[in-house]
């Protein structure tokens, strides 16, 4: 029985070419700046996002920790929303690590934080009861509020409240790519409203490991420093720059592909008996619905799912998420659709 593995993008294998140019991939000890293949990358990705430099890390949530840990200092106050992916799933690392302490601001449905919000969230520099406020996170697209897709514009609305107090502004973009071809544009547009934007390869560009930094030349030279204080620092890291080089050439234009896959299971959830999904919400790769069939363990149905040969993991006691990815073809949207369909008439 094939498995149709909806639970997230970071599921993806590494492409032939991918395996092909990690094969043939230039070496060298990037400790000493010698890596061709990463200092190719880093360029690349510094000058595709429209930013002075950039650097590879092992993982975003390395990325989003160096970026902020480049930012703030001990006891200086980082602002991001409630669902941030940073304040919920990334082990608390900025106060474990760094004694950066966090405020969150509701995030509303659409992904985004109101800008009044974030201004309020701001505190008085010369009150000596306050962590001082360094930076405000973003996230576009938006985990979970469900893959919201956040336009310039209205990253724009946040950052001039940050500004306007010296803030930072930092983007994790994860699945940057993702919100740049959902709204049809280059995504140095997104990019040009944060100082600091954290990129992943092992997401959607289904490279094997690996994310970017990218920001200023001296914040990049600081993130650098801190990359190192994590363990982060790599020797002969071209293996995994090589199939990031390839994720950035090929694998961006077809994450169109994927959103229409989205769609089309959205679509196809909304007419199955005992499940729910608002459609508005659906804007690139995730999915996010609920249970609505009344007294079913919502854990008991992704059992049952998983014994069909779908993965879909639930994200609390009344929502699923799925999320279409690379090797996700339409025949499995359709077979998915079918075993949801099948399963949820035990539970109805
Ligand atoms: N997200 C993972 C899980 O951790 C939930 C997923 O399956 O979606 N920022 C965002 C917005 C993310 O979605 C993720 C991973 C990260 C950062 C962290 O990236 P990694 O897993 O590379 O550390």
């Amino acid at each position: 029985m094939r498995t149709i593995d909806l639970r997230s993008d970071t599921v993806t294998l590494p492409t032939p070419r991918m395996r092909e140019a990690i094969y043939r991939a230039e070496l060298g000890d990037d400790v000493y700046g010698e890596d061709p293949t990463v200092n190719r990358l880093e360029e690349m990705v510094a000058e595709r996002l429209g930013k002075e430099a950039g650097l590879l890390v092992v993982s975003g949530t390395m990325g989003n920790l160096v970026s902020l840990l480049s930012h703030a200092q001990r006891g200086d106050e980082v602002i991001m929303g409630h669902l941030a992916h940073t304040y919920l799933y990334e082990a608390g690392g900025i106060s474990v690590l760094g004694g950066v302490h966090v405020r969150t601001v509701p995030n509303l449905p659409n992904g985004m934080l109101d800008p009044k919000e974030v201004e309020l969230a701001i505190r008085d520099p010369n009150n000596v009861h306050f962590p001082r406020s360094r930076v405000v996170c973003l996230e576009n697209t938006h985990n979970r509020c469900g893959g919201a897709v956040l336009s310039p514009q209205q990253m724009a609305t946040v950052r001039e409240v940050a500004k306007r107090h010296g803030l930072a502004v930092h983007l994790d973009g994860a699945r940057i790519f993702n919100a740049a071809v959902a709204l049809g544009i280059d995504v140095r547009e997104i990019a040009a409203q944060a100082d600091s934007v954290q990129l992943c390869f092992s997401k959607g560009l289904s490279a094997p490991v690996g994310s970017a930094i990218v920001g200023s030349a001296d914040f990049i030279r600081e993130a650098r420093r801190n990359r190192k204080v994590v363990g982060g620092s790599m020797r002969q890291a071209g293996i995994i720059a090589a199939a990031a080089i390839v994720a950035l050439e090929e694998m961006v234009d077809r994450l169109a592909e994927d959103h229409e896959n989205a769609r089309i299971l959205a679509q196809g959830i909304k007419e199955i008996r005992g499940l729910d999904v608002d459609l508005g919400t659906v804007q690139s790769n995730i999915v996010i619905f609920s249970l609505t069939a009344e007294g079913v363990p919502i854990t008991d149905v992704v059992k049952a799912f998983y014994a069909e040969g779908l993965k879909i993991n639930n994200i609390d006691a009344g929502r699923f998420r799925a999320v279409t990815h690379y090797g996700i073809e339409r025949e499995d949207i359709s077979a998915a659709l079918a075993i949801m369909s099948r399963v949820m008439q035990q539970f109805v």
